[in-house]
């Protein structure tokens, strides 16, 4: 859909008469290309940074004040004139370190420079391993991140429903149900 959706607003620019190319939202050809290159020729996460669309999280993925992590992008190149918003000098991170307790394999480090270099290595390889059993990418670190008022939207604001904890064992009883179906299992 973002492929489909950024061809046709480059169109639309076009018709109106302004150069206008979209870049892929991902442009590879498979997962395991990124486990020894794990790099495109255009970041998104960084155009949509200085767009003003938000602020990098510890996990290294671009944070948003309405949707935190869970949002993807794709850009467009343009002759057109647009103002841009500023860019998101406020910290919206809350440095919780949830997404380096919750990532299965311990692909984020706990200090260093913020933010820290994720082993992409590591993720690409867990994500290529998922992707072998036909299971949708791993994705747990921008779960499980608090920020965004889509929490608020889904009914996710308590944090610990990610946790065993008891008072959530109806939600986990069905997510469990769910998981059997459609992969090996
Ligand atoms: C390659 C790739 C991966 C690789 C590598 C991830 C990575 N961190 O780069 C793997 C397979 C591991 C991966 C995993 C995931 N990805 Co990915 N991925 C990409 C892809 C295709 C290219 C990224 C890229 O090349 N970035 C450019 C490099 C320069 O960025 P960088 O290495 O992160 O740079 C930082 C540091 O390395 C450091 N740095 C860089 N250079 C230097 C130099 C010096 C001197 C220093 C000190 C530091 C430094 O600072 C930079 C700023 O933080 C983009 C799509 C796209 N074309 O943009 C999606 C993208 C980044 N992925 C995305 C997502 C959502 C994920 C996953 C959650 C998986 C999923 N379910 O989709 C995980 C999250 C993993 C994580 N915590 O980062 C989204 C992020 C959306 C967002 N909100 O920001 C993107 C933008 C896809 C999209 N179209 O929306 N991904
Ligand atoms: S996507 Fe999964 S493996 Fe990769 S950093 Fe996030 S939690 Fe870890
Ligand atoms: S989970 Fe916490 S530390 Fe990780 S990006 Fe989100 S707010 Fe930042």
């Amino acid at each position: 859909m973002l492929d489909s959706k950024a061809c046709e607003i480059a169109n639309f620019l076009v018709d109106t008469g302004y150069g206008a190319v979209y870049l892929p939202r991902d442009a590879y050809g498979d997962i395991k290309i990124l486990i020894d290159k794990p790099f495109a020729f255009f970041s998104h996460k960084h155009a949509a940074y200085l767009a003003g669309m938000g602020s990098f999280g510890h996990n290294n993925v671009l944070l948003t004040p309405q949707y935190g992590q869970r949002v993807r992008f794709t850009s467009i190149f343009t002759t057109a004139v647009i103002m841009p918003d500023p860019i998101e000098t406020k910290d919206l991170c809350t440095h919780c370190l949830l997404c380096l307790k919750n990532c299965p394999v311990g692909a984020m480090p706990e200090t260093g420079n913020f933010p820290p270099p994720v082993d992409k290595k590591l993720c690409a390889t867990r994500s290529a391993k998922l992707r072998d059993e036909y299971r949708s990418p791993c994705g747990i670190c921008i779960k499980v991140c608090p920020v965004g008022k889509d929490r608020e939207l889904f009914g996710r604001k308590n944090m610990s429903i990610y946790s065993r904890d008891k008072k959530f064992e109806k939600s986990h009883r069905a997510w469990e149900h769910v998981r059997q179906y459609g992969c090996k299992g």
